[in-house]
């Protein structure tokens, strides 16, 4: 078929459409000096069919919930979203943001970014993230659907995706469950076309996308991704499809472009000015820089308006939900928690510090969890494949499967990493709160997806249990040493170590709270006594760190110490009390608050007087700032070993006694 065949006869073309894409992805990525103009100008074809014919959005009411979600996950290509969404008027984008691609202060950054403007759903970038991102969002679509119905539920998730997207491993991972989960209303088109950055993809992969999709339990189908009739054919059927669908649409990387299409110099660098202009005379396209000529522009403007009636239809059926319904849905999407949650598990918090016990804080997480399911009806819980040792699974949680997303709890399988990304994508999408669980030490394997949540700014909660050497007997491979210090490292994110069940409880409250920011709540596999009895007076924890013992007299020692060596620096404390040495200690569940803190109550806490002794089950990166110079640190600073949790810590040495006697060298 040629150009002019594909050509409709209305006054504003296919191919006009697609070139005003073309057109700003090249001007931008010139003007820039830098981005990728070939992504943008191959699927060009693919997204007008997409947005003029399919997408259901409203650039007008772009947090419309049951807008369908749109997902750029070969986000090198931004300048493909950008355009589109400067042209289907979506006001944060316009002319002069293209005009400022990828400068200081713009909407329009190297990678899409998350709140930088309207319509992008999630930040993108590095590779294979948004596939997972957005099978986090199909599920979250099938689960709010099951809770509020199909009335006002009903939305697909598109994807576009690359090579390199395909051959991340996170892809397989989130490919897998999608297909395992029937996402049907996922629809990944793949730019197939077999460039990636080092040249031809045959020089790296050889991977029959068709079948390994179809062996994951997905419709695919190859198509010619330039013919829009065929695209719209292809997506038609995917709707149709109860199976996620992958479209390989076989694409030519730069296209138009007379001496670089088809080749990976056309990627990620300018074309040139000369290049350009061949371009612009190949594809027709007689406009200067960054001017799409009026009658094009309102084309694109009708594409953008085209969702305004199914906006509208949604707002009155919204109306016809029961008040009840009607505002639990509400509270949901806009992320609140229900009235009077806290006072509701505040109750459950001191009767936990009444009753004393001691047991794991992976055991106490359980038991909140039981709790907090009964108060917060929008938690969707998970785990990959550890369920009974993260002890994720609260009371009354039904199974997430293929036939029933009314359950609450997603089996996610041992996939760390799809997991992480998957829930990003489904706190992403609104509705639901996003919990999940692995061991502390396989937050390496999930790291990238707990970046983004920190770049995003997104409420998911890492419940990493297995904190320390204390697991015991898996040995080093599975104890977590450096984990705590590095997830610290992390802007935006909270890594609570709670000491025993009460402050388990209260972390738990915190990484609720928490809207803007995911949290990591690293648990012990073994028990612990309680240490507080007292939680009149708010909830300490969320200063960060607080005087869980004062020194009786004069403070001479600060014990800090989180989790499980609370209780060694307690016994640390008496110790030394006996000895005449006067010792506070101070539990310091989360850095990052305690951080956040004013410096008066920092001081009180840390004191003045005296040495300070850190104690941790990790590294000591991190913890100088606290101990000062004359203090020192009792931890890790080795690889652990496989031997019983008792005898790892009077191996390594991390013991009441060796606390009180780092104490004496101190002083
Ligand atoms: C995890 C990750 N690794 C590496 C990169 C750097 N990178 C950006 S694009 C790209 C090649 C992608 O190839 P493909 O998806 O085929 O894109 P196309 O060349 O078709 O635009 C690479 C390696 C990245 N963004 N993310």
């Amino acid at each position: 078929m040629t150009r002019a065949d594909k050509t409709s006869n209305e006054a504003v073309s296919h191919d006009d459409m697609a070139n005003a894409i073309r057109a700003l992805s090249m001007d931008a990525v010139q003007a820039a000096n830098s981005g990728h103009p070939g992504m943008p100008m191959g699927m060009a074809d693919i997204a007008v069919v997409l947005f003029k014919d399919f997408l259901k959005f409203d650039p007008q009411d772009s947090h419309w919930p049951d807008r369908d979600r749109f997902v750029l996950s070969n986000g090198h290509g931004s300048m493909l979203l950008y355009a589109l969404l400067h042209l289907t008027g979506y006001p944060d984008i316009n002319i002069n943001q293209i005009k400022k691609f990828r400068q200081l202060g713009s909407r329009t950054a190297g990678h899409p970014e998350y709140g930088h403007a309207q319509g992008i759903e999630t930040t993108t970038g590095p590779l294979g993230q948004g596939i997972a991102t957005a099978v986090g969002m199909a599920i979250a679509e099938r689960m709010m659907e099951a809770r509020h119905g199909h009335e006002v539920v009903d939305h697909h998730t598109y994807v576009f995706a690359g090579d390199g997207c395909l051959m991340e491993g996170i892809s397989h991972e989130a490919v897998s469950l999608a297909g395992h989960l029937g996402l049907g209303k996922l629809i990944l088109l793949f730019d197939d076309n077999e460039i990636s950055i080092d040249g031809p993809t045959d020089m790296s992969v050889r991977d029959d996308q068709i079948k390994r999709f179809e062996s994951c339990g997905w419709e695919a189908c190859r198509i010619d991704g330039h013919d829009p009739k065929v695209i719209a054919q292809a997506i038609e059927s995917a709707k149709n499809s109860e199976k996620p669908s992958l479209i390989a649409c076989r694409t030519v990387i730069g296209y138009g472009s007379p001496n670089k299409q088809g080749t990976a110099s056309t990627h990620g660098a300018p074309l040139g000015e000369e290049e350009i202009a061949a371009t612009k005379e190949q594809l027709a396209w007689p406009h200067a820089p960054f001017v799409i000529p009026n009658k094009i522009l309102n084309a694109w403007r009708q594409t953008g308006d085209r969702g305004a009636n199914a906006r509208r239809a949604w707002n009155s059926r919204i109306e016809t939900l029961s008040p009840g319904n009607k505002s639990a849905f509400e509270t949901a999407t806009n992320g609140k928690l229900p009235d009077g949650w806290e006072n509701d598990f505040q109750a459950f918090v001191d009767t936990v510090a009444a009753d004393q016990p001691k047991i794991a804080t992976r055991q106490a997480s359980q038991n909140a969890l039981d709790t907090l399911a009964g108060i917060i009806p929008n938690l969707a819980g998970g785990s990959a494949d550890l369920t009974g040792s993260n002890l994720t699974k609260a009371k009354g949680m039904d199974a997430v499967t293929a036939e029933n997303f009314a359950g609450g709890y997603i089996y996610y399988g041992v996939r760390e990493h799809g997991m992480a990304a998957a829930m990003n994508g489904i706190a992403l999408h609104g509705g639901l709160i996003p919990y999940g669980g692995t061991f502390l030490i396989f937050t390496d394997y999930a790291r990238p997806s707990i970046r983004l949540a920190a770049l995003m700014g997104q409420r998911v909660i890492f419940v990493m249990t297995h904190d320390s050497i204390g697991l015991g007997e898996d040995g080093p491979t599975h104890q977590p040493v450096e984990q705590l210090a590095s997830l610290r490292a992390m802007p935006n994110l909270n890594v609570f170590r709670p000491a025993d069940a009460v402050e388990t409880a209260e972390c738990w409250a915190l990484a609720l709270q928490a809207e803007a920011t995911p949290s990591v709540l690293a648990l012990t596999r073994q028990g612990v006594p309680t240490l507080r009895s007292v939680t009149s007076g708010g909830n300490p924890c969320a200063r960060g760190a607080y005087v869980l013992a004062e020194a009786d007299g004069d403070r001479q020692v600060t014990l800090l110490a989180t989790g499980s060596e609370v209780s060694i620096a307690c016994e640390a404390r008496d110790i030394l009390k006996n000895e005449g040495i006067n010792a506070a200690v101070i539990s310091m569940p989360c850095h990052e608050l305690f951080e956040a803190q004013d410096d008066e109550y920092r001081e009180s806490v840390l004191g003045t007087n005296g040495v300070r002794v850190a104690i941790e089950a990790a590294v000591a990166q991190g913890w100088e700032r606290y101990i000062g110079s004359d203090g020192t640190f009792v931890g890790m600073t080795s690889f652990g070993a496989s031997a019983p949790g008792d005898t790892l810590y009077e191996h390594f040495g991390i013991t009441a006694q060796a606390v009180a006697d780092a104490a004496h060298q101190c002083l």
